[in-house]
């Protein structure tokens, strides 16, 4: 029998307007918003591919949740709703709401850290770092070295480098290390997943030490979907028990509500641990709003409650959506464009070193090709290398990452399988005269983030 294609397991019933701009509009627009793709006018953008951060399409029960906001300011049913939700989707008895991810690593670094600990992760994340070095600490790098590499093909980039943590808490001692931050679907990494197998020793070696282990849990859904198709003994399982039993290996977990719960706004921070949860609800309260409504409306918790339980009811949401990105990558491998492979969950990630090779990293090759790519045509992507990974704060020089990337990021439900060949030939029409493009120097640089709002000019 034939094999039948997938297609999207949803039909679109509301559009947004796209608008198309000329070359000369757009060279400049780049030039007003200082070559920083995050400064230009969603308006300017005829597809954007900047996040898939609070980008996503809600569903018709979502909106319809939206309309059973109950806007109390205390102790809301939606509230109620969220937390059940949390604990049948990720398992965690104790939630505490917060406006986004960031609000979550916040709080939990103010509670964790002391002025001189370590936090290993596998890999930084920008906001995840530096909400833990104002916390007094330092981050500690313990991914694995392929990760590092955007042409290895190790089908779990993610993981944790045993032998790594074990000379950190060897060196520091484990008094030192409050927790480790095991991201799933390591984003700065390309997307790339961390195995059962893999958080199960991490866990063996904390419990040793009594370090805890703390989940971003932002994409474990998409994390789910690579164990149920590379990890033995996982293809039958669901991706909701996938997550169930990822998260069981932690502590803990922040979560930006953003991507894998589809909402355009929300996050939270949820736990097992009694003693975590009321120092949490202590916080929340003084930065952002009283524990059951954590800077959120009712209606934005009835929207990632039933997000959440949305992502994880079938397999089919997660597998088309990895399936785009696919789509996309591997319009570009056939083309011979240099990419992270294994390609990742959420996004494509541009090699922007092997791409323009001739720019060093100094003149920031990936901030240069994303605003090029937009140029190039409309299409908005996000610099993911040494604008993004900042600057050493003892040094004062730079950062010098190894990857240097662009992520074109997929939001969830918005554009088909059309706009992704729209973008795979601006990236293939660049890539033929990639000869051309020159550098970037950053003449407009915040102290923290960078990335979102420094500003450059032309070599
Ligand atoms: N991620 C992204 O585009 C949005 C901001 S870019 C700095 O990928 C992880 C793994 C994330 C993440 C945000 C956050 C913070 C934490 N962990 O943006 O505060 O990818 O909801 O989440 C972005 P919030």
């Amino acid at each position: 029998m034939s094999k039948r294609p997938i297609a999207e397991p949803y039909k679109i019933k509301m559009i947004q307007v796209l608008r198309q701009t000329t070359k000369e509009e757009r060279q400049r627009t780049i030039a007003t918003a200082g070559y920083n793709t995050f400064l230009l006018h969603s308006a300017d953008v005829y597809i954007d591919l900047l996040t898939d951060s609070g980008t996503s399409a809600m569903s018709d029960d979502q909106w319809a949740g939206m309309m059973l906001g109950d806007e109390a300011y205390a102790g809301s049913v939606n509230f109620d709703n969220l937390i059940a939700a949390v604990t049948e989707v990720y398992g965690y008895r104790y939630t505490v709401p917060t406006h986004q991810g960031r609000g979550a690593e916040h709080i939990l670094s103010q509670i964790l850290i002391k002025d001189g600990d370590y936090i290993p992760g596998n890999m930084y994340f920008t906001t995840t770092k530096l909400h833990q070095e104002l916390a007094g600490g330092t981050f500690v790098d313990v991914i694995i070295d392929e990760a590092h590499d955007p042409q290895s093909t190790h089908p779990f980039k993610g993981n944790v480098d045993l032998a790594k943590l074990q000379q950190l808490i060897d060196e520091v001692g484990p008094e030192k290390i409050p927790y480790i931050c095991i991201e799933t679907n390591v984003n700065m990494a390309g997307g790339q997943p961390v195995s059962l197998d893999n958080l199960r020793k991490v866990r063996d070696l904390c419990n040793q030490y009594g370090i805890k282990v703390i989940l971003d849990s932002t994409r474990t859904v998409e994390n789910a979907f690579f164990i149920q198709e590379r990890e033995a003994g996982n293809k039958n399982r669901s991706i909701k028990e996938i997550v169930r039993e990822i998260c069981s290996y932690t502590d803990g977990a922040t979560v930006s509500g953003k991507k894998d719960c589809l909402v355009n706004i929300g996050g939270f921070l949820a736990t097992d641990d009694e003693w975590l949860f009321e120092e949490a609800k202590k916080l929340v309260v003084i930065y952002e709003g009283l524990h059951t409504y954590g800077g959120l409306a009712g209606r934005d918790m009835e929207a990632m409650a039933r997000g959440m339980r949305e992502a994880v009811a079938t397999d089919d949401g997660v597998t088309w959506r990895i399936n785009q990105t696919r789509y996309l990558g591997e319009q570009l491998l056939a083309a011979d464009i240099p990419i992270v492979v294994p390609i990742g969950g959420h996004a494509v990630y541009l090699d922007a070193k092997r791409f323009l090779p001739h720019i060093p990293q100094d003149q920031f090759p990936a901030q240069t090709l994303a605003a090029a790519l937009y140029v190039e045509c409309g299409v908005r992507a996000m610099e993911r290398g040494i604008v993004s990974a900042g600057r050493n704060k003892e040094t004062g020089d730079h950062n010098y990452p190894q990857l240097e990337l662009v992520r074109l990021t997929i939001p969830r439900r918005v554009y088909t399988n059309s706009h992704m060949d729209v973008v795979a030939q601006g990236v293939i029409d660049l890539y033929a005269r990639r000869a051309e493009i020159s550098g970037l120097k950053m003449v407009y640089e915040p102290e923290d983030l960078r990335f979102f709002q420094a500003r450059f000019e032309p070599c």
